[in-house]
């Protein structure tokens, strides 16, 4: 048999000066979507999260607490392993840039670029800014009325002076600018990678790749008054965590070039320019994309600890569920664009989409069949061809989503779904199998069993997006573990007419809105 193809993605390593919120979640749930739906597609899957634990902005948080930096980084680190396991995330790998193997692929790394003369030892005066851990030109900044710079994010930027190290990020401009012309994909959304080109085409000034102000970071090699700038110590982690520097190692070989690194928009430079740049200078082949989502707010409000409306996922779960978040927060913003947060939304959707029009769906025809086809399988007799154009829908949905998640179109892949849960809904309104049970009990077996069909696939292609919800419902049509992924669609391994079914459950209760928890933390 041929190996399974490979299916590497990624998250940002998010950085441990603070909590997880809803914005870490978003991207990390994203990842978790397009991994688990390439593992039910056959793909073998790498998907990494993980903590960024060096450089200033770290460092001053742990003094703020009064911690020294690794006790503070083991500490919160923690938090985002605890929100994977709430999420029910699937990661293979959790990376820490604190650990061993990160600091040896780092030096390696470092060694090579400076082996293929693409480091120098120089000097850096410049702004930087602690809250991007990113260096900025004079025409970048604009000045508040109290005289105060900010970089373009508005985060305060200071007055750096230091001996530093330089990559030479001038000389990749032309070799970027072909990569993005010969991969119109490297960047999605499109408008995102206009961005980049434009960035680019304005020139690449050489990169400031090691600070001696601080000491929390990977030491340079021979050269330890330095630490390496955060962010190449960072991005390096993708690499790191598939055995970096041995390059001929099979997961190096089956996993490299990734297939996605998901980041948030605000990070995208540091993803399709110095990433690429820093691998091609080393030798290594840049990623296959890089997708930049949009940004949540929440009520209108940026989230901000000084705001206290920064929305604790621990607070949103125990609200409205797991799958519930899950479901609304890919469903609810078009994937790419900016998004806004309200628990007005959240219950409508879970009233709306999921109690309403998935669960109804659920709970009437596997309570029909509790009550009326003895709690088994129904015959199918002659079809119609109104249920032939049902299961006909439903035989073309995961072509249609497997389209959608390749571009990481949540929201069309959901929509999708939805057009096939509709479309099961008219089939009962005008089917009405519960006329049918004196009149013509034979036809109704042939309804409910093309309904459970429907369902069937309903619920495997859900399982990426509400692993729990859909494998409840599976559970409910007896379809064993061993049969739910997309090799199992399709007519050949359609349900078995006489197969027993378990009572049936209700899997998307409605949210009473007078018991809507405000959700922030
Ligand atoms: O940037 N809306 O880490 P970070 C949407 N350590 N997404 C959001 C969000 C919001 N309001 N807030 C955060 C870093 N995110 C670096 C990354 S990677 C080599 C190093 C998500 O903790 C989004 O994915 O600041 C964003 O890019 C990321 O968290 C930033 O996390």
């Amino acid at each position: 048999m041929a190996a399974a193809p490979a299916y590497y993605v990624t998250t940002p390593i998010y950085y441990v000066n603070d909590v997880p919120h809803i914005g870490h979640m978003y991207t990390t749930l994203a990842c978790d979507v397009l991994a688990r739906f390439k593992r039910l597609d056959g793909f073998n899957v790498k998907f990494l999260t993980g903590t960024d634990e060096h450089g200033q902005k770290v460092d001053k948080a742990a003094r703020a607490a009064g911690l020294e930096p690794k006790v503070f980084t083991d500490k919160v680190s923690e938090n985002f392993r605890a929100l994977a396991r709430l999420m029910n995330f699937s990661n293979d790998d959790f990376i820490r840039t604190t650990e061993e193997r990160h600091l040896r692929s780092c030096q390696a790394l470092w060694r090579t670029l400076l082996a293929n003369d693409q480091i120098y030892l120089g000097s850096y005066a410049g702004w930087y800014a602690v809250r991007d851990e990113a260096f900025y030109a004079e025409s970048e900044l604009t000045t508040t009325p109290g005289g105060e710079k900010l970089a373009p994010s508005g985060a305060p930027v200071e007055w750096v002076e230091e001996p530093s190290y330089f990559f030479r990020l001038s000389r990749w401009q032309e070799p970027l600018l072909r990569l993005y012309a010969d991969n119109p994909d490297f960047v999605l959304p499109r408008s995102r990678l206009n961005e980049v080109v434009s960035f680019v085409r304005g020139g690449l000034q050489d990169l400031s790749v090691s600070r001696t102000t601080f000491q929390w970071g990977i030491p340079v090699p021979d050269d330890p008054a330095h630490v390496m700038y955060v962010w190449l110590d960072a991005l390096t982690n993708y690499i790191t965590a598939i055995g970096y520097p041995d390059t001929d190692t099979e997961d190096f070989r089956t996993f490299w070039p990734a297939d996605v690194h998901m980041v948030g928009k605000d990070i995208l430079r540091f993803h399709a320019v110095y990433w690429p740049a820093f691998l091609m200078a080393a030798g290594l082949a840049p990623p296959k994309r890089v997708f930049a989502h949009g940004w949540w707010t929440v009520e209108g409000q940026k989230m901000s600890k000084s705001l206290g409306n920064a929305i604790d996922p621990l607070h949103l779960i125990e609200s409205y569920g797991r799958d519930q978040v899950r479901y609304v927060m890919l469903r609810e913003v078009p994937f790419g664009n900016d998004g806004d947060f309200s628990h007005e939304s959240v219950v409508a959707r879970i009233n709306g989409d999921l109690a309403n029009d998935y669960g109804n769906l659920v709970q009437r025809v596997l309570s029909m069949v509790a009550k009326n086809c003895g709690g088994v399988v129904p015959s199918p007799a002659d079809r119609t061809g109104d249920d032939a154009a049902l299961l006909e829908l439903c035989h073309r949905l995961i072509t249609t989503v497997r389209q959608a998640m390749d571009r990481q179109a949540f929201h069309e892949g959901l929509d999708a779904l939805w057009a096939v849960i509709r479309a099961a809904n008219g089939y009962v309104d005008r089917q009405a199998p519960w006329a049918l049970r004196k009149s013509d009990p034979a036809r109704m077996g042939t309804v409910l069993y093309v309904l459970m069909e429907a369902i069937r696939h309903l619920a495997i292609v859900t399982q990426p997006f509400m692993p729990e919800a859909a494998g409840r419902i599976l559970d409910q049509l007896a379809v064993g573990p061993a049969v739910r992924d997309f090799a199992h669609l399709g007519q050949d391994h359609a349900l078995v007419a006489g197969t027993p079914v378990p009572t049936p459950r209700g899997v998307f209760p409605r949210h009473e809105v007078e018991a809507a928890g405000q959700g922030t933390a």
